[in-house]
C-alpha cells in the first residue's frame, strides 16, 4: 500500500479552472479514470478523472476552489495493482480531460474578408475531440447574433462547451440539430454577416471571451433579501442553459428529463443527479406537473415551461387605455410570482375571539382620548405581539431555508414585516425586535412606518430583515384570503375582519367578535399539524393575551 496523489492533468489551454462539484469523499474507493470532481469555466464544464485507483485518504480541494494543470486534488492509498503505475505520471495519464479543455476557437478557416454577404460558421478547432454531439441549440434562424455569441453546446463523455459564433449578423439557415455529430470544421450555420462584422480574430480564445449568452445560474433569493419590494432582489429564473455536467446530461436523458427544466440545487444553480432524481420523483409522484408545470425547488430555479402570455388586441372590443405599472409592483410582481410559483403553500383558517381584546383596545384607545400625544392601539399591533409569542412556541416559523433547501435557519431575533397599502402599490415595513416592544411602542412605530411608506420616504433598511409577515385587510374587508409567502420567509399571516358571530359556548349562541387568521405557510419547512398548532395557539392567545405570560 502506498500513498499517492492524484493532480489535475493538463487541461489544455484553461489556465485556472473553478470547482463546482465534489463526485467523490474520503474513503470511498476509486477506480482509474473514475470522475472525481467536475470543472468549470465560462464556456466548458469538465470531469477530471483520477490517474489512480485506490481509497481515498484525504480531499484537498473543495467547491469554489480554482485549480490548474498540477493542482492537488486527491490523496489516495492506492491498491497494490493500480498504485504504481499511475502515482508518479499523474498528470501524464490523464485521459478524457485533457483533450475535454480545449478553448473552442472561433474558426479561423471559416473567416472570410471583412464584406457583408452569407458566410459558414463552422465548428472551429476542438482540440483532440474526434467527433461531440450537438446536445443544445441555442439561437435559432431570423436571430441577430454576435461575434463569439454561443450557438450550441456539445458533449462527449467528460466534458460540455459552447461553441463560438466567428461571425457576427443574421442567421439564414441551421446547419445542426440537437443530436447531430460534429467535430471540427462541420458547419453550423449560415450567417448573413453584417458589413465589417467577419474576420475573427483567429487566436482570440472563445473561453476568454465569454460573453453573457450563456446563463448563469439563477441567482436565489438572498437570505437576507428583504420581502418590501423597495428592496428586494429580483430573481432571474432563466430557463434557458441549463448548468449540468455531461454526466448529469446523460443521466437525465436516459431518464428522459428535459435538464431544462429540473431546478438545480448545486453551486450556483447547478443541476446534480440528485436534482434530476428528486425531479423525477415528482413527477412520478405528481408533484410536479409533467409539462407545462412548475416545480418547487428549495432554492434554486424553477423550471418553468409554461405557454406564452396571451397577446389580444384588446381594442377590437372596445376602448382601451394603456397604463404603466407602478415602479413598486414592477418590482414586486417577480418577487410574489417566484414566491408563489416556488412555494408550495397552505393556508390554514382559523377564527380568534378578539371580544375582550377589542374592548379591552377601545376602552384603553377612550381613556387616552384626551392625550393629544397618546398613541392610538390597533388591533393590529397586539396580533404581531401574539404572533411573537407563536412563532417563539413554533421557532420553525420564525425560520428560513437555506439555499440548497438542506438546513433550516431558525432565527433568533422576531422582526415582523406588516403589509401597508399605498397608492403606489404594496411595501411592507418592518417592525424590529418586536418582542422587545410593548403593544403602544408597536402601534406608534408601525404608525410612523405607514405614514412614511404612505409618503413613498421609506428607506430600504426600514423594509429588510422580517422574520414573519402580516397583512391585515381587517380595515377593508372580506372574510378570509390566502396571503402568498415573502421568501425567505416561510409564513405570512392575514387578517380578515372581524365580525360578531353566534358561538356556542356549551350552553347557547353568545354574540362574539370573530376575527379569521389566514395562516399561509411554506410546506417543506411547516407540516400541516404544526400550521394548525400554530394557528390554534395564536387564535387562544388573541383570546386572552395573559397566556403570552405563561
Ligand atoms: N377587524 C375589524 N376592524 C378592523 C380590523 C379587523 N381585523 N383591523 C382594523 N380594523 C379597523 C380599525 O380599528 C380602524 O377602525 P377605526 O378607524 O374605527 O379605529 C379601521 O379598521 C382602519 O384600520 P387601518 O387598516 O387603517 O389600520 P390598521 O392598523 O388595522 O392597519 C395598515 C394599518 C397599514 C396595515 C393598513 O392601513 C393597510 O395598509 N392595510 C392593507 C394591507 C394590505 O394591502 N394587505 C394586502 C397584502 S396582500 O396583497
Amino acid at each position: 500500500m502506498s500513498i499517492v496523489e492524484v493532480k489535475v492533468p493538463d487541461i489544455g489551454d484553461f489556465k485556472e479552472v473553478e470547482v463546482i462539484e465534489l463526485m467523490v469523499k474520503v474513503g470511498d474507493t476509486i477506480k482509474v479514470d473514475q470522475s472525481l470532481i467536475t470543472v468549470e469555466s465560462d464556456k466548458a464544464s469538465m470531469e477530471i478523472p483520477s490517474s489512480a485507483a485506490g481509497v481515498i485518504k484525504e480531499i484537498k480541494v473543495k467547491v469554489g476552489d480554482k485549480v490548474a494543470e498540477g493542482s492537488l486534488l486527491l490523496m489516495v492509498e492506492a491498491d497494490g495493482a493500480a498504485a504504481a503505475a499511475p502515482a508518479p505520471a499523474a498528470a501524464a495519464a490523464a485521459p478524457a480531460p485533457a483533450a475535454a479543455a480545449p478553448a473552442p476557437a472561433p474558426a479561423p478557416a471559416a473567416a472570410p474578408a471583412a464584406s457583408a454577404g452569407p458566410v459558414e460558421v463552422k465548428v472551429p478547432d476542438i482540440g483532440d475531440f474526434k467527433e461531440v454531439e450537438v446536445i443544445e441549440v441555442m439561437v435559432k434562424v431570423g436571430d441577430t447574433i454576435a461575434k463569439d455569441q454561443s450557438l450550441v453546446t456539445v458533449e462527449s463523455d467528460k466534458a460540455s462547451m459552447e461553441i463560438p459564433s466567428s461571425h457576427a449578423g443574421v442567421v439564414k439557415e441551421l446547419k445542426i440539430k440537437v443530436g447531430d455529430k460534429v467535430a471540427e470544421g462541420s458547419v453550423v450555420l449560415i450567417v448573413e454577416a453584417a458589413a465589417g462584422s467577419a474576420a475573427p480574430a483567429p487566436s482570440a480564445p472563445a473561453a476568454a471571451a465569454a460573453p453573457a449568452a450563456s446563463a448563469p445560474a439563477p441567482a436565489p433569493a438572498p437570505a437576507a433579501a428583504a420581502p418590501a419590494p423597495a428592496a428586494a432582489a429580483v430573481p432571474a429564473v432563466s430557463g434557458k442553459a441549463a448548468h449540468a455536467s455531461p454526466s448529469v446530461r446523460k443521466f437525465a436523458r436516459e431518464l428522459g428529463v428535459d435538464v431544462s427544466r429540473v431546478p438545480g440545487t448545486g453551486p450556483k444553480g447547478r443541476i446534480t443527479q440528485q436534482d434530476v432524481q428528486n425531479f423525477v420523483k415528482g413527477v412520478m409522484s405528481g408533484a410536479v406537473a409533467s409539462p407545462a408545470g412548475a416545480s418547487a425547488p428549495a432554492g434554486g430555479g424553477a423550471g418553468l415551461n409554461l405557454l406564452p402570455w396571451p397577446s389580444l388586441d384588446f381594442s377590437k372590443f372596445g376602448e382601451t387605455e394603456l397604463q404603466p405599472l407602478p415602479r413598486i409592483k414592477k418590482i414586486s410582481g417577480p418577487n410574489l410570482h417566484r414566491n408563489w410559483v416556488m412555494i408550495p403553500h397552505v393556508t390554514q383558517f382559523e377564527d380568534a375571539d378578539i371580544t375582550e381584546l377589542e374592548e379591552f383596545r377601545v376602552a384603553s384607545n377612550a381613556a387616552n382620548a384626551k392625550n393629544k400625544d397618546a398613541v392610538k392601539l390597533t388591533m393590529l399591533a397586539f396580533v404581531i405581539k401574539a404572533s411573537v409569542a407563536a412563532l417563539k412556541k413554533y421557532p420553525s416559523f420564525n425560520s428560513s431555508l437555506d439555499e440548497k433547501g438542506e438546513n433550516l435557519i431558525l432565527k433568533k431575533f422576531y422582526n415582523i414585516g406588516f403589509a401597508a397599502d399605498t397608492p403606489n402599490g404594496l411595501v411592507v415595513p418592518v417592525i424590529k425586535n418586536a418582542d422587545q416592544k410593548s403593544v403602544t411602542q408597536i402601534a406608534k412605530e408601525m404608525t410612523e412606518l405607514s405614514l412614511q411608506a404612505r409618503e413613498g420616504k421609506l428607506k430600504p433598511t426600514d423594509m429588510q430583515g422580517a422574520t414573519f409577515t402580516i397583512s391585515s385587510l381587517g380595515g377593508i374587508g372580506g372574510t378570509h384570503f390566502t396571503p402568498i409567502v415573502n421568501a425567505p420567509e416561510v409564513a405570512i399571516l392575514g387578517l380578515s375582519k372581524a365580525s360578531m358571530k353566534p358561538v356556542w359556548d356549551g350552553k347557547q349562541f353568545a354574540p362574539r367578535l370573530m376575527m379569521t387568521l389566514s395562516l399561509s405557510y411554506d410546506h417543506r419547512v411547516v407540516d400541516g399539524a404544526s400550521g394548525a398548532r400554530f394557528a390554534v395557539y395564536l387564535a387562544d392567545v388573541l383570546a386572552d393575551m395573559r397566556k403570552i405570560l405563561l
